[in-house]
């Protein structure tokens, strides 16, 4: 990496850092959930999400189909509305990135490590109906100074996927269900990271 180009990352990870600072000194913005009686001892156990109102929807003379869903992380009692568009959902055509992510709400998601935000990726395939969901929650029950972070990943065929087509749109949605959500990494984090309560930090 040219110093040119490190120092407009470096730029843009400051300009994006504000949020992050603020983390630390303001515990009410600590990631959702994080707090949540047993959420450590649950995720550190077999645990699982209940997706619901799932909605697909692709009008047939657009490159992208619209996918939502409400997402619930019963570990950390958390839900995240789901809603993206994407032209990974479309089926066949030779189009599917088959390691194609995209965020829950469509945002592009940055990497900042310290923002502990929670993050959802979304991956489906329209032709298997396959659905993979992948998220990093956080949390600090047990004791804020010992905080943990989550990777999990469910990965299901939707059941009774039902649409109605027509010449124009395609419209489908599937009864809610729940999704065996594998904890595949652990990691701590700095103590009070969540917090904001380190000693000596203001
Ligand atoms: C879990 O979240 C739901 C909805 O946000 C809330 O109604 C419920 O009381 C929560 N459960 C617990 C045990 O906090
Ligand atoms: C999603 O989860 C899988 C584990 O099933 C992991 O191997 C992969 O790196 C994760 N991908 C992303 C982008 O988080
Ligand atoms: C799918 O439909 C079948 C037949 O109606 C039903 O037995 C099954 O429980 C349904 N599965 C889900 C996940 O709703
Ligand atoms: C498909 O869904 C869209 C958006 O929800 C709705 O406006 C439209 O009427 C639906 N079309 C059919 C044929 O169900
Ligand atoms: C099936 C399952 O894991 N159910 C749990 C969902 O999460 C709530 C709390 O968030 C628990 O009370 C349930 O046992």
């Amino acid at each position: 990496m040219s110093r040119l180009t490190r120092t407009a990352s470096v730029v843009a990870l400051l300009w994006h850092a504000t949020a992050v600072i603020s983390v630390e000194a303001d515990s009410s913005l600590a990631p959702p959930g994080h707090d949540f009686p047993l959420c450590s001892a649950r995720s550190e156990q077999p645990t699982s999400f209940r997706i619901r109102n799932l909605e697909y929807s692709h009008e047939k003379a657009s490159p992208a189909a619209h996918l939502e869903f409400d997402l619930l992380n019963n570990s950390n009692n958390l839900t995240r509305h789901c809603s993206m568009a994407d032209a990974s959902f479309v089926a066949a055509g030779g189009q599917v990135k088959s390691e194609a992510w995209t965020a829950c709400d469509n945002a592009d998601v940055v990497k900042i490590p310290e923002a502990y935000d929670v993050t959802t990726l979304v991956r489906f395939d329209r032709a298997s109906v396959n659905l993979v969901v992948n998220q990093t929650w956080y949390c600090d029950d047990v004791n804020p100074e010992y905080p943990i972070g989550f990777h999990g990943t469910s990965d299901d065929k939707v059941q009774n996927f039902t649409c109605i087509s027509t010449d124009t749109v395609e419209n489908c949605s599937a009864p809610d269900f729940g999704a065996y959500l594998w904890v595949y990494d652990r990691f701590d984090l700095p103590p009070y990271a969540l917090e904001g309560l380190s000693p000596g930090r203001s």
